[in-house]
């Protein structure tokens, strides 16, 4: 098993059909993770002995995910001087509102890059810490130039289908 670059953290199993697009946009660029469910709230202590550990093992970038009262991307923020990205998650009736402002809204000198709500906001944490990782690395900056041409060439198969009529 590689040694895992990034780890995925989130609150609780409910969260795990949304995460999962972070681990396979990581996955399509090869870069090795690792991925678990710890709570800020329901195991703190977990959560701490979560990210030191990461850090020994070589864990460059965190990525973590929560709903409601969502304190876990700060609360890994507070234990590693690594970069970390929140993804806010739609868990109750504020619909990801309540996680999105949890989240994003850090004291100064702990920040937490967050990304948006839910799917859309899993696989951007996963392209981000992808291009964390690229600064220096020069293969995966290769399979993100990749990435973004393939996405707009989907754009432009899309565009002439319309056009075509
Ligand atoms: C948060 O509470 C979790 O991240 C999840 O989004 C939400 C609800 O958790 P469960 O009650 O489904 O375990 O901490």
């Amino acid at each position: 098993m590689e040694r895992p670059l990034v780890g995925i953290l989130m609150g609780s199993d409910s969260d795990l059909p949304v995460m999962r697009e972070c681990a396979a946009v990581l996955e399509e660029f090869g870069v090795p993770y690792e991925m678990t469910i710890s709570s800020a709230h329901r195991t703190p202590e977990r959560t701490k002995e979560f990210v030191e550990e990461a850090e020994k093992k070589g864990t460059r970038v965190f990525i973590a995910g929560a709903g409601l009262a969502a304190h876990l991307a700060g609360f890994v923020a507070a234990h590693t001087t690594l970069p970390v990205i929140g993804v806010p998650l739609e868990a109750g009736p504020l619909k990801g509102m309540d996680s999105l402002l949890s989240t994003v809204q850090m004291p100064p000198g702990v920040p937490v890059a967050t990304v948006a709500i839910g799917k859309a906001g899993a696989r951007n944490a996963a392209v981000l810490a992808a291009q964390i990782l690229a600064t220096e690395d020069a293969t995966l900056r290769q399979k993100l130039k990749e990435y973004r041409r393939r996405q707009a060439e989907k754009v432009r198969e899309k565009a002439e289908a319309v056009e075509k009529g």
